[in-house]
């Protein structure tokens, strides 16, 4: 047996190890496990569930989402919409071909009520024009895609100066100008939200439009997204699966053996927190980018290429998180769907300098209405950013009661009876997590997604596809989206399918 590639070795010995149960991991075991040239392949999951980022709890009578909400772009080339269907995981309406034709282009819908921070109700004709403005511009940044050079780094600078160019031709008095402008500051705090990332200042305009919107209207799942994973992972054969075995150590580029295949020689072992190794031919990293930003110079040994070990560094990886308020008695009408909220004191132009503890819930967007369950009805509150990363180190006492205060203050009324009972995420401070998606940064570009993705080492023939990288942040077109994941996942199996199948050939040539 040749040590090392894939060439030379019979197909069903290709020990293989994946280490991540996410949507990206679980995609590419389930692929693996139907090739007859896989059947030693492990699943590391460092906690004890599969479905990463994917995540659903039962809470408030009901089930809510802690992670990914939505399929975005439920249609036919979406690889998550086909695999739900497939599991017959969606109802009636969000498989109608209605439903998939309909092109938001990635925008979300308006709110059905804007209050703002003086307890008034905002004028929601003065807020679609303000969200034409900003979804206009928005569009414009991605025809930087192909520019050589941006007339500025990122996306908020953009927005910024085409703005103050608008500005200059508003009619309206003072008050409503500045209005206009604490409205768009919320728009620009929920495009921190969509893109993951603490301020659009950070995110690079010229691979901004390199993200790819799919056709549908975004959809959810009944019974919890979570169902999606936990098919997949039921349907991989008994034991690939091991859970809570955090990976602490990828030795690579060596010469190791396995106790159960006596003689053979693996070029890379995988050694978890507890000691327990497993060596392998080829091992699938599904781990978070934030992860492995804090970690790779402990998690690959030898270090990771130089190139690669920059390019992670450079990647942007922010943090979104959800608060769920449950209340006895809604305060909105039933049919309202989102509640937006409007800071006055706000604008994009204003950088306050002010302690977190003061002003982090002015980072919030606002609510999403849940559909009402059987006895309660809950908000779903989203924060990006710093402030969000803060909010987690807050006790559900104090972010309940500031919420309570917040709520009153936008209602108009200080009696307000305030939510019984919160459940927030908290992706900052998951330790296998540590964020929530990733955004390409100033300074980084699609291009550094595709370093990423490289398998390593990429110099000799003989010993490649030790590493191979999937996950979210791998997708040069579908980063920080579940589809996304679950296609980089099957990319790097197929990688490793297609290195077996040449092997296969060589060891029995077709005539
Ligand atoms: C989507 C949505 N969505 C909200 C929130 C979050 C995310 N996303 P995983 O992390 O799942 O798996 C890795 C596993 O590895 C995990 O199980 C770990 O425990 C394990 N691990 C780590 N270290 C290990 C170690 N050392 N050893 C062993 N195991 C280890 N996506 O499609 N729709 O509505 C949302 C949302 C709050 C946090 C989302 C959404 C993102 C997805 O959840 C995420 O991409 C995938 O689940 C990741 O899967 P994975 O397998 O790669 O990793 C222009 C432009 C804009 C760009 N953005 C636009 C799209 C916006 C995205 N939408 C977000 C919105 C919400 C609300």
């Amino acid at each position: 047996m040749e040590k090392g590639g894939g060439k030379g070795r019979t197909p069903s010995e290709h020990l293989v190890v994946v280490v991540g149960g996410g949507i990206a991991g679980l995609g590419a075991a389930q692929r693996l496990c139907r090739h007859p040239g896989f059947r030693n392949l492990r699943l590391l999951e460092a906690t004890d569930r599969c479905g990463g980022r994917i995540r659903s709890q039962s809470a408030f009578g009901g089930v809510i989402e802690i992670g990914a909400h939505w399929i975005h772009g439920p249609s036919k080339n979406n690889a998550v919409f086909q695999l739900a269907l497939e599991y017959g995981l969606l109802g009636e309406k969000e498989m109608s071909e209605e439903n998939q034709l309909i092109e938001v282009g990635g925008h979300p819908g308006l709110p059905s009520l804007s209050l703002s921070s003086s307890g008034k109700n905002v004028d929601l004709k003065l807020v679609e024009d303000v969200a034409n403005l900003f979804y206009t511009l928005l569009d414009q940044t991605r025809e930087f895609l192909h520019v050589a050079e941006t007339p500025v780094p990122s996306v908020g600078e953009y927005l910024k100066k085409e703005i103050a160019r608008h500005m200059v031709e508003w009619t309206e008095d003072e008050a409503t100008k500045n209005l206009k402008l604490s409205i768009l500051n919320t728009f620009f705090n929920l495009e921190c939200c969509v893109s993951g990332s603490h301020s659009m200042d950070l995110v690079a305009l010229g691979s901004f439009g390199e993200y790819a919107m799919l056709p549908g209207l975004d959809c959810t799942f009944s019974e919890g997204y979570e169902g999606l994973t936990n098919c997949m992972m039921t349907s991989l054969p008994k034991n690939v699966v091991l859970f809570n075995k955090p990976v602490k150590t990828i030795h690579w580029n060596g010469s190791y053996r396995h106790e159960n295949f006596p003689g053979g020689k693996f070029p890379v072992l995988v050694e978890c927190e507890g000691g327990e190794k497993f060596a392998a031919h080829h091992v699938i990293v599904t781990i978070p980018l934030g992860v492995l930003k804090e970690q790779m110079t402990t998690l690959f040994d030898p270090p990771l290429p130089q190139r690669k070990a920059q390019v992670i560094m450079r990647m942007g990886f922010g943090t979104n998180n959800k608060i769920f308020l449950e209340f006895e008695e809604p305060f909105w009408e039933l049919d309202c769907q989102q509640i937006q909220v409007v800071w006055e004191d706000t604008s994009p132009f204003l950088d306050v300098k002010a302690e977190l503890q003061d002003m982090w819930f002015k980072k919030l967007i606002g609510f999403l209405v849940l559909p009402p369950l059987e006895s309660s009805y809950v908000l779903c509150a989203f924060i990006a950013g710093h402030e969000s990363e803060f909010m987690e180190t807050l006790s559900d006492e104090e972010v309940l009661s500031s919420l309570t205060q917040v709520l009153r203050r936008i209602t108009g009324n200080p009696q307000l009876s305030g939510p019984r009972s919160i459940l927030r995420s908290r992706w900052h401070s998951a330790p296998y997590t540590r964020g929530s998606y990733s955004y390409v940064a100033v300074g980084s570009s699609g291009e550094d997604i595709d370093i990423l993705a490289q398998p390593i080492p990429s110099t000799s023939l003989d010993s490649q596809l030790q590493i191979l990288f999937a996950g979210e942040a791998t997708h040069r077109t579908y980063y920080s989206t579940t589809h996304g994941a679950l296609l980089s996942g099957w990319r790097e199996a197929d990688r490793l399918i297609s290195l077996c199948d040449s092997g296969a050939q060589q060891l029995h040539p077709k005539p």
